[in-house]
């Protein structure tokens, strides 16, 4: 039994594997900016993702920043996207100098719904920000359609889609950009990390000089870039982890048919869907409460298992409308209350990751049965 149990838990290599790489580190004394490590992950990743221009970051909050920046949006603008996020989705904007507008999510698979979105368009519009939240796979053809027609930049915040496919084709070829996060709760992870893919070639440039301060060359700065780049400890790690990921991928889809296996016909208890021709990143397993139809709400759980000490966690809750910088903000929504305001109150993510051993799916099962 693992006490504490966490939501999620980091694959790590073995510490003997380090050894090789750090000498190299040590004797090239390029520690970041580019070095041999850094390269090396960045076309494993690019092969690995399935996209040609995929760009490593120092995390994926700077990268969505960057993805952000990347379309020239003009100051002011506002940029839909969904509630039920981590707070960096929303905090991407702002920084930008552009501004949030919320729109309600799809009660159906909790993805940013696009006839709210559709509904959130004013003239200021300038961009669309969706979330793969949970690994769910958003409306892809709906909101596509939508940028289309508006003629807006389309970016997906895919922190938690790592090597998902649909019907064969790689997450992150789909819209104007996608951005990734390799923080330590994620599957695939470089302790802090993230990436930027965009099936926009001709935009490798303007990512490079905005990763990188606006850096042409030792006498010109032709832009005001950041500092994003990935340094060569965490690229050392990147490479270690990637050779794992399929492995800890396939023991959290095992967890995912066992929590399923007394879920799925609970009364009250409704898991994402399951959605054809997507291969799951197994990022999360999400579930939502209905506290009259189960008998006690989402928190009565949350608390049973923490007193066990299993951790999960009420992600997305409180979402971005209910923080200090965004309170106030309305939510737009086709429905006459937004379905974001109960998805809040009943979604819980259960323990997810490798080091979820029987006996603790056993408690867990206890805890939901009782
Ligand atoms: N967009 C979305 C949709 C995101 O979910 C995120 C990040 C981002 C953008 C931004 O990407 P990054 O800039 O982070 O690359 C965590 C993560 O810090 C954050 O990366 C993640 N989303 C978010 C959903 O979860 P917290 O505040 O919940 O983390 P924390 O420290 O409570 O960790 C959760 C549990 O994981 C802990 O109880 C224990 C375990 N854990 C955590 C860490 C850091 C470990 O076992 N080892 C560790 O090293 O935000």
């Amino acid at each position: 039994m693992s006490r504490p149990l966490y939501v999620a838990s980091p694959i790590l290599p073995k510490l003997d594997d380090l050894r090789p790489y750090l000498e190299g580190i040590w004797d090239r004394r390029m520690l970041t900016n580019g070095g041999p490590l850094h390269d090396e992950l960045e076309e494993a990743l690019s092969r690995h993702l399935g996209i040609p221009t995929a760009m490593l970051f120092n995390n994926g909050t700077i990268a969505l920043m960057t993805a952000l920046r990347m379309f020239d949006l003009p100051s002011g603008g506002e940029v839909i996207t969904t509630p039920l996020t981590f707070a960096a989705t929303a905090h991407a904007i702002s920084w930008n100098g552009l501004a949030p507008v919320f729109a309600d999510v799809s009660p159906d698979d909790l993805t940013l719904d696009p006839a709210s979105v559709e509904a959130a368009i004013t003239p200021k519009t300038s961009a669309i920000l969706a979330v793969h939240v949970y690994g769910t796979v958003c409306d892809l053809d709906a909101l596509q359609d939508i940028a289309t027609r508006h003629g807006l930049p389309l970016i997906y915040d895919a922190a938690h889609a790592f090597g998902t496919t649909v019907s064969g084709r790689p997450i992150g070829t789909f819209g104007d950009a996608s951005v990734f996060s390799f923080h330590a709760t994620k599957l695939f992870h470089t302790f802090e990390g993230g990436l930027l893919a965009t099936n926009r070639e001709e935009d490798r440039q303007t990512i490079y000089y905005l990763r990188n301060f606006g850096i042409k060359n030792e006498e010109e700065v032709v832009g005001i870039g950041i500092n994003g780049k990935m340094n060569e400890l965490q690229a050392m790690i990147g490479l270690l982890n990637l050779p794992q990921v399929e492995d800890e991928r396939q023991t959290r889809a095992k967890l995912r048919q066992n929590y399923k296996s007394f879920l799925s016909d609970l009364p009250g208890i409704r898991l994402q869907p399951d959605q054809p021709g997507v291969s799951n990143s197994e990022q999360y397993f999400a579930l939502q409460i209905d506290p009259e139809k189960f008998g006690r709400t989402r928190d009565d759980v949350y608390e049973a298992l923490k007193s066990m000490d299993i951790f999960a966690r009420k992600y997305f809750h409180p979402i971005c409308t209910d923080f200090e910088p965004y309170r106030g903000y309305p939510i737009h929504s086709v429905w006459p209350q937004p379905a974001v305001d109960l998805v809040k109150t009943r979604v819980l993510c259960l323990p997810f990751h490798g080091g979820v051993e029987e006996q603790d799916i056993a408690q867990i099962r206890a805890v939901f049965l009782s």
